[in-house]
């Protein structure tokens, strides 16, 4: 311990929002969960430990924060790296003595400048984090146990998220568990059940698992019967997860489900159209209509949800606008619960693609790569294009057939579905799609306020406020908010990007 006080740990889950509200984002679930985790290995006797989720708590802006901690952890989505980058940098200045580690997604897609920006590049798993704090700290500051601090959820929003599997048995082009190529492993049944020991009572929970279905029956129905147990217990009045399309092959598995508790199903159908799913080898999908897949989940009482890429390079506004349409006006199937464009994430075979094709616009930044905006050409006018993308993530001209397709999907299944799904269904794609009321801190709404507008092109958007430092920075730490820039005005690798990902 420094002196005799308690090591002091940060963890920061870094983020950039793709709407540039700088204000917490508490609705949007799932939650990230990795600085809970993380957090859970650090021994509490010996170290004071906080979490900062920038999704969840909103932006990181407090600057007399910025000396008291002894590390700081970071984890985030791969276009967070700049984000991490430049918190670092202040904890830097205001402690040149704070030690900085960085995991997950990051690291593993950018490995060289990671180990030459954070001092510790890890690229396992949370667990991982251990012999970095018994380097750093001695073994007396690692937790034995690693159980996770779901206590430092608060507010939970009456949710509990727990991790079943590990990465996924499939390969799609666009998705970054493919680059990162890692085995899809189940966790040991002491882990689930210390995960669910810690969580506590809780209206809900929300199996994290990329691929809660996968590879091995047995070991999928192991794990329902382990969720069932509890909720029979009690414990949770229901469960959602996440899985892919070959879990609807077999009736009888929503059967299983149903019967140990689970009443919500996300599944990436991700697009309508046959040819684009061959196209991200989402082959699983093919089968996966969104009408039928929700009439097989209401009929045993599980909501539905899913989400919808659209690729602007293989389809036009007018393809997109009839899906749209088709969606809209069939009362019987849910509106998606996510809806993206594609996204080159660095470090997946499609980004390869992407790139050596000349697919990718030129000057992005690997902050751009959200999902919210162009990075690709598409095969349309960039204007008209980014107008339409503008106009569909926020419903707008839609919003009267948004609100009359939420009341009837909710009065169609009604029976069906509890009382709480059919609220659920009607508050969930007004929320989504309806503005969002950024309420944070001062700080925070006066930087979400003061961010240039967005054009939904990475052609045109206007750097986020954060590259500008929030008080003067010594000259050394300039480096740490220039963007992280993949590709050059031609639209070929920047030499910054090619050594970042070496
Ligand atoms: C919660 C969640 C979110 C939340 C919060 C994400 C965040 N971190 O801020 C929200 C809703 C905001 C979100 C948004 C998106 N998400 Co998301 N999300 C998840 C989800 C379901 C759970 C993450 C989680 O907490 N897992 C549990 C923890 C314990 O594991 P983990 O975070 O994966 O970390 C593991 C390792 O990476 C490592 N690790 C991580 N950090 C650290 C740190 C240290 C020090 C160490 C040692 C190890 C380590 O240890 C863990 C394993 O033990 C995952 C799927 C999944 N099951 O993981 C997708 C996932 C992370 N999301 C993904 C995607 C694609 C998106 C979107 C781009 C979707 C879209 N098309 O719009 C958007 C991003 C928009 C943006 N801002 O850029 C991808 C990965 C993207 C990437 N590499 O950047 C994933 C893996 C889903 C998938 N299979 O495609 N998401
Ligand atoms: S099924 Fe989902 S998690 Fe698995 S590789 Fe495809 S996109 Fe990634």
């Amino acid at each position: 311990m420094s002196g005799r006080r308690k090591h002091r740990i940060l963890v920061i889950n870094a983020y950039f929002d793709p709407w540039r509200m700088a204000t917490p984002t508490r609705l949007f679930v799932p939650r990230a969960m990795a600085p809970y985790f993380l957090a859970g290995y650090f021994d509490q006797d010996h170290c004071d430990i906080r979490v900062w989720d920038e999704a969840f708590h909103g932006a990181f802006l407090n600057a007399k924060q910025f000396e008291w901690p002894d590390m700081v952890v970071f984890t985030g989505l791969t276009a967070c790296f700049d984000r991490a980058r430049q918190l670092s940098a202040y904890f830097r200045n205001a402690n040149p003595k704070v030690v900085t580690v960085i995991g997950g997604p990051i690291p593993r897609a950018l490995p060289t400048i990671c180990e030459a920006v954070f001092d510790y590049a890890c690229m396992g798993d949370v667990d991982e984090i251990t012999s970095v704090i018994e380097a750093v700290f001695g073994k007396a500051a690692a937790a034995p146990s690693g159980a996770p601090r779901y206590d430092m959820t608060r507010p939970k929003m009456g949710l509990g998220f727990v991790e079943t599997t590990k990465n996924c048995n499939f390969a799609c082009s666009f998705c970054s568990l493919s680059g990162e190529n890692r085995a899809y492993v189940a966790h040991s049944d002491t882990s689930i059940a210390g995960q669910l020991d810690a969580m506590g009572k809780v209206k809900a929970v929300m199996v994290l698992d990329n691929n809660f279905f996968g590879s091995n029956r047995k070991s999928f129905e192991h794990r329902v019967k382990l969720l069932g147990e509890r909720w029979r217990a009690g414990q949770f009045r229901g469960w959602g997860a996440l899985v892919t399309g070959d879990f609807f092959k077999r009736p009888n598995n929503l059967k299983l489900v149903a019967e140990n508790g689970c009443m919500g199903l996300f599944s990436g159908v991700e697009s309508l159209d046959p040819v684009v799913l061959q196209s991200f080898n989402k082959k699983q999908s093919l089968a996966s209509d969104p009408l039928s897949l929700s009439d097989a989940c209401a009929n045993h009482g599980i909501q539905f949800d899913y989400g919808l890429i659209f690729d602007f390079a293989q389809q036009t506004t007018a393809e997109v606008e009839a899906q749209i349409e088709v969606l809209l006006n069939d009362h019987r199937m849910p509106l998606p619960g996510l809806v993206s464009v594609t996204i080159p994430i660095v470090g997946t075979p499609y980004f390869d693609q992407a790139l050596g094709e000349g697919r990718i616009m030129p000057n992005v930044l690997l902050s751009d790569m959200d999902g919210q905006k162009l990075v690709e050409w598409p095969q349309e006018p960039v204007a008209h294009v980014a107008a339409f993308l503008r106009d569909l993530l926020g419903m707008r001209g839609r919003k009267m057939a948004l609100t009359r397709h939420v009341l009837r999907h909710a009065w169609h299944w009604r029976k069906s579905m509890s009382a709480e799904l059919t609220a659920l269904s009607l508050v969930r794609p007004l929320h989504r799609f309806g503005p969002r009321i950024g309420l944070g801190s001062v700080a925070q709404m006066r930087q979400s306020w003061q961010e240039p507008a967005l054009t939904y092109s990475a052609m045109t958007d206007a750097r986020r406020l954060a590259y500008r430092p929030l008080h003067a920075m010594p000259e050394r730490f300039r480096a740490d908010f220039e963007p992280l820039v993949v590709t050059d005005e031609n639209g070929r690798p920047t030499d910054m990007f090619e050594r970042a990902r070496a």
